[in-house]
């Protein structure tokens, strides 16, 4: 062979090489990542593993991922951005914070909107949760299903809540999102967001009173071992979203998009069972960790104080009252 043949060829090499390198890694064949703010052990993190491990057995491995849990990539107001700009490509969030980025889901954050945790299923998985992710995708998210995150009540570490003054004058720590800032002032409260990973430590040294969460995260963060007082407000009922990045959803075939979708919804059936047996479990290790429980039976004193929280959302935001209306007005 000559010399110049043998140079042609490994330039032939070489361009070939370049062009792989430099084209761009489509979305089925790069390894997907997964945004989780929890610890492995927890439903949203097994409803997670079990969607990719799903997504990858019915695509023949054609699309592989990771869930990345405990927030190792970042808050969860900056992992909004990045899914939607597709940096990560698929995660569990709650709509809470999600109200910033996408405003209509807001609604969901509004106090006492959902009747109860069933009622919630039903108008998530309908017409008002297909409203919601219209706006999601709008917003460059497809939503696959909508994960169970219970009720939240207050904890903190100074005397159990009863009353809405009780509130007054507490230090409470509140996700990302103005109108849970609005929700404790209306009750006399000071509020504070902060990112979720702050919250031990916040509590811990005094620079909050408490804060507001579901019992599994109450308990699989330790809050409960630094505000031992929970009391049942039940005040929000948020949904989570299992997303995914449009720009990453959109990239795939119409076949793989199907089982994705599947997988989802499966993803979020299991996910809904796990919750019920968790929310019992992380409730007997608090009161087994000497935390006082107390019941709010009438939460009337509660629905009157926050009802500010609606007029003032609603005179800013003339334009969900439709929205707002919709699910305030289902049964
Ligand atoms: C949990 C949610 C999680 C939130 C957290 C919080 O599952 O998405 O980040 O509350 O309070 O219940 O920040």
């Amino acid at each position: 062979m000559k010399i110049s043949n043998l140079i042609g060829r490994g330039a032939f090499a070489f361009a070939a090489a370049a062009t792989m390198a430099m084209a761009p890694i489509s979305a089925e064949a790069k390894d997907w990542r997964g945004w989780n703010i929890h610890v492995v052990d927890y439903p949203v993190s097994h409803g997670m593993e079990a969607f990719m491990a799903e997504v990858t057995e019915k695509t023949g491995g054609a699309i592989k991922g990771k869930t990345f849990h405990a927030g190792v990539l970042g808050s969860q107001p900056d992992a909004i951005e990045q899914i939607r700009l597709g940096v990560i490509d698929f995660g569990v969030f709650s709509l809470g914070p999600m109200g910033q980025a996408v405003p209509a889901t807001n609604v969901v954050s509004l106090p006492f909107i959902f009747k109860s945790v069933p009622q919630m299923y039903r108008l998530m998985d309908g017409a008002e949760g297909a409203a919601l992710g219209e706006a999601l995708e709008e917003k460059g998210i497809v939503a696959l299903g909508y994960y169970d995150a219970g009720a939240r009540s207050f904890y903190n570490s100074i005397k159990p809540i009863n009353t809405p003054a009780d509130v007054a004058g507490m230090k409470v720590r509140v996700m990302n999102n103005d109108l849970f800032v609005g929700m404790i002032e209306s009750m006399g409260g000071n509020a504070t967001p902060m990112a979720f990973a702050e919250v031990f430590q916040s509590i811990k040294t005094g620079v909050v009173d408490g804060a507001e969460n579901n019992p599994p995260s109450y308990e699989s963060t330790s809050h409960f071992e630094v505000a031992k007082y929970y009391s049942l407000s039940q005040h929000l009922i948020i949904p989570e979203c299992l997303c995914m990045s449009k720009k990453t959803f959109d990239a795939l075939s119409p076949e793989h998009q199907a089982i994705v979708k599947a997988a989802g919804k499966n993803s979020t059936d299991l996910q809904r069972k796990l919750w019920q047996d968790r929310e019992a479990a992380s409730m007997e290790i608090v009161k087994a960790g000497g935390v006082e429980v107390n019941e709010i039976a009438d939460k009337s004193a509660f629905q009157a104080a926050m009802a500010p929280v609606y007029d003032n959302y609603l005179a800013a935001n003339p334009d969900m009252t439709e929205l707002v209306n919709l699910f305030r007005n289902a049964d």
